[in-house]
């Protein structure tokens, strides 16, 4: 269900027959309410061509789940996990952990923010602005970019395309 709505979220036909490599990042979430937001962090990713996973798994509901990812993503494979909160995935794996706090419905995302940003010593979580998956992604791209100089190339031309675009824009406001 997951693939089928992340698939429908991508614009991208079923992966049924493609051939899959070993994922390098894991995006993982509580809920599949968080869909909507995290996949702008697997669009980035599949733009770059960086092979990801994705999981629904909660540490309040189910934490079991989200202890036995958290533990097991490192031998699997995995770089480096974007989580949707995120904070206890952290505690539970070297990998590093890129926080994307996500906008409930309430306190309008501050609480995710907090409760995501203010870790203790000894556990880092990098966090994004709420509901920015896509620097997530970018941010995921460019730590793998360190040991990746093919990857990092891209992620100079993608800075470039961005300006580009400003000044493209600004010059059509301009006229
Ligand atoms: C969090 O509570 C989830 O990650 C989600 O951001 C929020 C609401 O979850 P649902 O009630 O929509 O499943 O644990």
């Amino acid at each position: 269900i997951v693939e089928a709505r992340l698939n429908l979220l991508l614009n991208r036909e079923s992966l049924d027959g493609q051939i899959t490599v070993p994922p390098r990042v894991g995006i993982i979430m509580g809920s599949d309410s968080d869909l909507p937001v995290m996949s702008d962090a697997a669009r980035i990713l599949n733009s770059f061509g960086v092979p990801y996973e994705v999981r629904i798994v909660s540490a309040h509901r189910t934490p079991e789940m989200m202890f036995s990812y958290a533990l097991s993503a490192r031998g699997q494979g995995i770089q480096i996990i974007i989580a949707g909160a995120g904070g206890m995935v952290a505690a539970l794996t070297p990998l590093p952990v890129i926080g994307v706090p996500v906008r409930a419905s309430s306190l309008d995302g501050l609480d995710s923010l907090l409760s995501i940003v203010q870790m203790p010593r000894g556990v880092p979580v990098a966090t994004v602005a709420i509901n920015n998956a896509t620097n997530a992604g970018l941010l995921a791209v460019r730590m793998l970019g360190v040991g990746d100089a093919d990857l990092q190339e891209r992620t100079i031309q993608y800075q470039e395309d961005m300006k580009n675009d400003v000044l493209a824009k600004t010059e059509k406001l301009e006229t």
